[in-house]
């Protein structure tokens, strides 16, 4: 079974971090409506959606993606790089130690689980104004041991590396070239985004779909006409807490 750890948006969003949007007011039932909706999707994609609430007090403590990185092994909980958001990390600990041995990150590394992008086993870890050099390395130091390869990429101009560029299947990336460095991906097919949806790569493939951000037809359609399953999900009023697809959720497989 795959479950999908998802998180209830707190009423304090509006006090959510932000780096590289202007501050919008965001309706908070429109908020909520449209995380009820991803919930919903990643159920109808036969999923089971966990909805924690142990982060209400975190602006952020929606974005859940940020805490941790889960592979078959165990979960590796973060350092989130923005200080207001570390304290979110133990209540999602408690729940993924029911399901996996547990690892940390710790001072003076930071690490965003929203910088680390997993295909396989092979895990790329952006360096961006969340994630520094000695989280890139502890997350090599944990994971390396278990055979996976980790490789550094660099990342300019958005929050995360999965801002740029996510996985829409093992061997093709849906990516904005212009916000990170490509050449550690040479082995991959890179699709890229419509250069007038510079926002678009931030795609969730989910048990045969590729789920993307509703307001992207452009990208929508190239990632259709390759033969991809496209379903949208209009997160629009999470968009204005710099909240893409993949941060809403930590999905990951269990025997259970
Ligand atoms: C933050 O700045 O931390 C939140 N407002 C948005 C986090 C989005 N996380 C993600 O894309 N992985």
């Amino acid at each position: 079974m795959t479950i999908a750890l998802t998180h209830i948006v707190p009423a304090s969003i509006n006090e959510c971090q932000l780096t590289h949007r202007e501050r919008q007011p965001i309706d908070l039932d429109l908020a909520v409506k449209q995380h009820a909706a991803y919930c919903g999707t990643l159920r109808s994609r036969g999923l089971q959606v966990i909805e924690l609430d142990v982060n209400r007090d975190y602006p952020d403590g929606l974005f859940i993606e940020d805490t941790a990185v889960v592979v078959d092994e165990l979960a590796v909980m973060t350092r989130p790089g923005a200080e207001s958001r570390r304290g979110e990390v133990p209540g999602i600990q408690a729940e993924l130690a029911r399901y996996r041995e547990v690892a940390s990150i710790e001072a003076p590394a930071t690490l965003d689980g929203g910088d680390v992008l997993i295909t396989g086993k092979r895990v790329f870890v952006g360096l961006s104004s969340r994630t520094n050099r000695f989280g890139a390395m502890a997350l090599k130091d944990i994971l390396e041991p278990l055979g996976y390869r980790v490789v550094i990429v660099r990342v300019r101009g958005v929050l995360h590396l999965k801002s740029a560029v996510t996985a829409i299947d093992d061997a093709t990336l849906l990516a904005n070239p212009h916000f990170f460095d490509t050449s550690p991906f040479a082995n991959f097919r890179l699709v890229s985004v419509d250069t007038s949806e510079p926002f678009a790569a931030n795609a969730l493939p989910v048990s045969g779909a590729v789920l993307l951000a509703d307001g992207y037809p452009n990208t929508a359609e190239k990632v259709a006409k390759l033969g991809y399953h496209v379903q949208l999900v209009d997160i629009r009023e999470l968009q204005k807490a710099e909240g893409g697809l993949t941060c809403s959720s930590i999905i990951f497989r269990t025997n259970t």
